[in-house]
């Protein structure tokens, strides 16, 4: 089963996860077993290639989270290898137009709604009970997870016609940031970042779909759950480690 799916259609709390930027099936259990919800697996700015991926989604997906492949550009190829790797749904990075949105929806579906070839034995073996090649030719249009970034100002002077074309989209404020001349400094979000932020969220929330946004840490995280986000990236992989044995260092030396 698509446990993130369930819970965006069976619980009313917001799905926290976590990016691995890292490769390695160990560091994806780690993660995996963390209490996450969701685990996304960062081919675009991670040290992630087609082969790692392969590692690590089943490996997420072995532990019942759900592996979320963040492809590494916007090419239906990339769809189609992230989710024969079985992954339970795709992140397409700097999306900007409507129509980037469509093309991505339509190599992310079976005919007749898109034009995903078919040969997923290996995407069968990330779910349990494994379904069948029937079922899960019949499953999968209405199981996986399709969402975008919504992170230029193409994307959002256009969100309210993108997001009902897509089960999530997803802030990542950073890029957004950048790209609407109001660049994240020293953590310090401007107040037109903010506004955008919100027209991102109501835009999800009007169209009755889910809203993510990645965040840099627990605190900024139980912020955007309270403003209602649907789905939150809590931390990174490789954040966390250097983090943890900062502290451990700064406990260790007495300072
Ligand atoms: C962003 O903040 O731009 C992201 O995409 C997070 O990786």
């Amino acid at each position: 089963a698509n446990s993130l799916k369930q819970i965006f259609t069976q619980e009313s709390r917001p799905a926290m996860g976590v990016w691995q930027m890292l490769p390695g099936a160990n560091i994806s259990r780690i993660l995996a077993r963390s209490g996450a919800d969701w685990v996304m697996v960062d081919c675009e700015h991670g040290n992630i290639d087609d082969a790692a991926m392969h590692e690590a989604v089943p490996a997420i997906a072995a532990l019942g989270v759900s592996p979320i492949v963040r492809i590494p550009d916007l090419r239906p190829w990339m769809v189609k290898r992230a989710l024969d790797s079985g992954a339970h749904g795709i992140l397409a990075p700097l999306i900007r137009t409507v129509e980037d949105v469509k093309n991505l929806v339509t190599a992310a579906k079976f005919p007749p709604e898109g034009k995903r070839g078919f040969g997923s034995p290996i995407a069968m073996q990330n779910f349990n009970p494994m379904p069948t090649f029937t079922e899960y030719l019949q499953q999968a249009n209405e199981s996986l997870l399709t969402m975008v970034q919504i992170e230029t100002q193409e994307a959002l002077d256009s969100v309210e016609e993108i997001a009902p074309l897509v089960d999530v989209i997803f802030i990542g404020p950073f890029d957004l940031g950048n790209n609407i001349g109001h660049p994240i400094i020293e953590g310090k979000m401007d107040p037109e970042l903010d506004e955008a932020i919100e027209r991102i969220l109501k835009a999800a929330v009007t169209a009755g779909k889910k809203c993510g946004i990645f965040c840099t840490g627990g605190d900024q995280a139980k912020q955007y759950a309270d403003k209602g986000f649907h789905m939150i990236s809590v931390a990174t992989d490789y954040t966390l480690l250097g983090a943890a044995m900062a502290d451990s260092l700064t406990i260790a030396r007495g300072q």
